[in-house]
């Protein structure tokens, strides 16, 4: 065995040996008819982690209580130490907490692919830890907590759940020209036994709306010139001789071929794999899509919609959910000319992009993206941006592969800044985040041009 085996094949093997044990513990529990406590995070990841495992007690006759949560902070831990659940199954969060969440009146189970680690829970007799991390795996890329909470119920034989871990694996943006590792895994085996259909195809946002608006409503992949941009989307419509108020199902299949070609040419991503489960609601059916209503649920704070669509309510949550992603689409067209319009505050190794506005904070990350993905933005330096709170400053942290390549480590730089003043931050290189008290917010600018300035020197 070694750590460097292509297909990282014993390494998978270990960590379904571990889920293996999860899924033996959960089972044991649930003859018992024991409610399980289950804890997800709030973002598209954690609202379908939460479904496969909510899904999975309700079809064995169990029972849950769930809560969605930003972060396992203290309060939450203290929370839950005075429940008495004989259960509690944590999801997209804990590894971080093996010590604390050992010290729980019941037994437990984490699945979680995050790096951060207090312990590695192996002599804890009252919890099982899945994480890919704990057998060399990579669960930055290779999977996703939905696709760990899956491995802990796939003994369960429930494939059908296997499409909420790809979910999942797209709503972390795991989907990097296919899908590598355990999502792979996952992938083939849903894809065999019927569950999950994989075409390719073009991946616009819609395909029942104007031409124009389906366009400009393409964010995964960018656009340059035309995501975020009606006007834009309009002009390169009418340049390639497509009529710009047609659906795209009413093209015909030479028009069909030539917008195609025209945008394979801004940006080759926009035709590929498209992986859908033909028998679910027509609004979920694309599991690319799916990810997108839950994080659009999730950035609108309404997670339990999120999750009562991954529980199966086909009444008021999915329209909820579509609606919730309308309302995002439109805030990120917002977000786009206003930083067209205003620019970053370049320094000379980072820019700033700065916001006081309510609904432009909860859309700075991926503004960052944006910017630099449609080429608004230098992609030559990072982007922070910087959403004030009260006294506190929310940094986001957004760079390229090809930035990270020369040195840049986004993580490391707003940890060390922002420890410098007192705050909080990490995550990867390539994006991470802080937050930081207001007062320090100029020398916490300078700050971080200077961590940058030197990994890339
Ligand atoms: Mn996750």
């Amino acid at each position: 065995m070694s750590k460097s085996s292509k297909s990282g094949a014993y390494q998978q093997h270990y960590l379904l040996n571990r889920a293996k044990e999860a899924s033996e513990l959960l089972k044991k529990h649930l003859d018992e008819d024991h409610v399980v406590r289950v804890i997800s995070h709030n973002d598209s990841d954690g609202i379908s982690a939460a479904g496969v495992i909510c899904n999975a007690i309700s079809r064995g006759g169990g029972k849950f209580h769930v809560s969605l949560v930003p972060r396992l902070k203290d309060n939450v831990l203290e929370r839950l130490s005075k429940e008495k659940y004989q259960l509690f199954f944590f999801c997209d969060m804990g590894s971080g907490y093996v010590e604390k969440i050992g010290q729980l009146k019941g037994q437990a189970i984490i699945a979680d692919h995050h790096q951060t680690m207090d312990s590695t829970g192996d002599e804890k007799e009252n919890l099982v830890h899945v994480n890919p991390h704990l057998f060399g795996l990579d669960g930055t890329r290779d999977v996703s907590a939905s696709g760990v909470t899956y491995l802990t119920v796939r003994p369960l034989e429930i494939v059908e759940l296997a499409k909420l871990a790809i979910v999942g694996a797209f709503g972390d943006m795991q989907y990097d020209d296919g899908f590598h590792g355990i999502n792979q895994t996952i992938l083939s085996e849903a894809i065999e036994s019927g569950v999950v259909e994989e075409q390719e195809d073009l991946k616009i946002a819609s395909k029942g709306e104007p031409l124009y608006k389906a366009l400009a409503h393409t964010f995964q992949p960018a656009l340059p010139g035309i995501s975020g941009d009606l006007e834009g989307s309009r002009g390169f419509l009418e340049k390639i001789g497509i009529s710009y108020g047609i659906k795209f199902t009413d093209l015909a299949n030479e028009e069909k071929d030539h917008l195609k070609e025209r945008l394979v040419d801004l940006n080759p991503q926009i035709f590929g794999q498209v992986y859908s489960v033909p028998k679910e609601d027509p609004a979920l059916r694309n599991l690319e899509k799916y990810a997108e209503i839950l994080d659009a649920c999730g950035k609108n704070k309404k997670h339990a919609v999120g999750l009562s669509i991954c529980l199966g309510d086909r009444k008021s949550a999915i329209p909820e959910g579509v609606e919730f992603l309308k309302k995002y689409q439109n805030s990120l067209i917002k977000g786009i000319s206003w930083i067209r319009r205003e620019g970053s505050q370049e320094m000379e190794n980072v820019q700033y992009i700065y916001t006081e506005d309510k609904e432009k904070k909860k859309i700075m990350g991926t503004l960052a993206t944006l910017g630099i993905d449609l080429k608004i933005l230098n992609p030559e330096k990072p982007v922070v941006t910087l959403s004030r709170m009260h006294d506190q400053v929310k940094i986001s942290g957004r760079t390229t592969l090809e930035m990270t390549s020369k040195g840049v480590n986004l993580g490391f730089a707003l940890e060390q800044a922002s420890k410098s003043f007192n705050g909080a931050g990490g995550g990867h290189n390539i994006a991470a985040g802080a937050v930081i008290p207001y007062r320090d917010l100029e020398n916490f600018k300078n700050l971080v041009n200077d961590i940058i300035s030197t990994q890339i020197s």
